[in-house]
């Protein structure tokens, strides 16, 4: 059977095949058109929120302004960061979650409450730990202070620095505290981590975790005490509502500056770099800041009728609570503890 090939339908396959032409040609010109558009994704502004419970002005904000503008003139504003204060996000618990979950991009949290977290931040609650700023930056900024950073990748969190609070002092309305024995059955509120509720319970005091701020729970004699750095107990004005301060300096208390990793993940290398290079100079400069400003924080804390003992005898502290360094080797890890109690020494 002879098959025969018309006219027409040489013609009809003419056209089928220059409609396949044209099909090819528009879906190319098409995907062009798409890689255009996802270019401009690129190039659009991208809005991500920084969470801290502390108030404008406070060491936090501090380190997140800084952050903030470093990031945002650096990218030339693809980046542009609101940040969310005063416990508008709930307590540092509840942001350091959000941040795990996404909700929040980057947080600036007192490292006592990331304890619950990662383990491993729970060494730098150990009291006595750091003699000195250079000593709690060496660290910090060394080898040991990145594992920790490291550490909370297998909990969704990028930790990118270490900012600051400071040296804690303890705050009371009941009784100059000279020495440890003086702490005995006060009611001293701590951070909210159990580590922290067990160091002031072998000091003696009856203590009680909660969130920040403490303000009313302090006038309303709730709690007798609390402990924290200077600027704290100035920018709170906790000298209105607490009689006494001894500069009892029983931890460095730093702040983790950190970031939900798969929002981290998802920048370029380029920009990734950009955030942990920015966060790191927002520290250097916020520590600095911190710390020439405490003989200020001190003057008001005195101008404004705080009994201040600058020197408590420390060592009955550290006597005290001597043991929690024993008990951390099992509950944080042995070897880094080893390796951290080394380089401190
Ligand atoms: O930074 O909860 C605390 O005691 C913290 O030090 C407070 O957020 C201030």
């Amino acid at each position: 059977m002879t098959i025969f090939v018309t006219k027409k339908e040489i013609e009809m396959k003419k056209i089928l095949i220059a409609l396949i032409i044209t099909m090819i040609t528009v879906s190319s010109l098409f995907a062009a058109g798409q890689d255009e558009a996802s270019g401009d994704v690129e190039n659009e502004v991208q809005e991500m929120v920084i969470g801290i419970v502390t108030v404008p002005d406070s060491a936090q904000h501090i380190a997140a302004v800084k952050f903030k503008e470093l990031v945002e003139s650096r990218s030339n504003g693809r980046f542009v960061f609101d940040i969310q204060h005063s416990a508008s996000l709930g307590s540092e618990g509840s942001i350091i979650q959000q941040v795990q979950l996404g909700t929040v991009d980057i947080a600036i949290i007192t490292t006592g409450p990331v304890g619950n977290v990662s383990k491993l931040a729970n060494a730098l609650s150990l009291p006595f730990l750091f003699k000195n700023n250079e000593q709690a930056d060496m660290i910090l900024d060394g080898p040991l202070g990145q594992e920790i950073l490291d550490s909370l990748s297998d909990y969704h969190i990028k930790g990118l620095a270490f900012s600051e609070n400071g040296f804690r002092n303890l705050t009371n309305n009941m009784v100059q505290v000279a020495s440890a024995a003086d702490v005995k059955g006060l009611k001293i509120r701590t951070m909210e981590a159990p580590l922290q509720v067990k160091i002031w319970r072998m000091l003696g005091a009856n203590p009680t975790p909660m969130a920040w701020p403490i303000n009313t729970e302090l006038a309303q004699g709730t709690i007798d005490g609390q402990e924290n750095p200077l600027w704290v107990i100035d920018k709170y004005k906790l000298f209105e509502v607490q009689k006494y301060m001894s500069m009892t300096r029983h931890v460095y208390s730093s702040h983790i500056d950190m970031m939900n990793l798969a929002t981290y993940e998802k920048l370029s290398p380029e920009d990734q770099e950009l955030f942990v290079t920015c966060m790191k100079e927002a520290a250097v400069y916020q520590r600095a800041l911190n710390r020439e400003s405490n003989a200020g924080y001190m003057q008001n804390i005195l101008d404004n009728g705080m009994v201040v003992n600058e020197t408590p005898d420390v060592d009955s502290f550290r006597t005290l609570v001597g043991e929690i360094y024993e008990q951390s080797k099992k509950d944080i890890d042995e070897d880094f503890i080893a390796r951290l109690l080394e380089a401190v020494k």
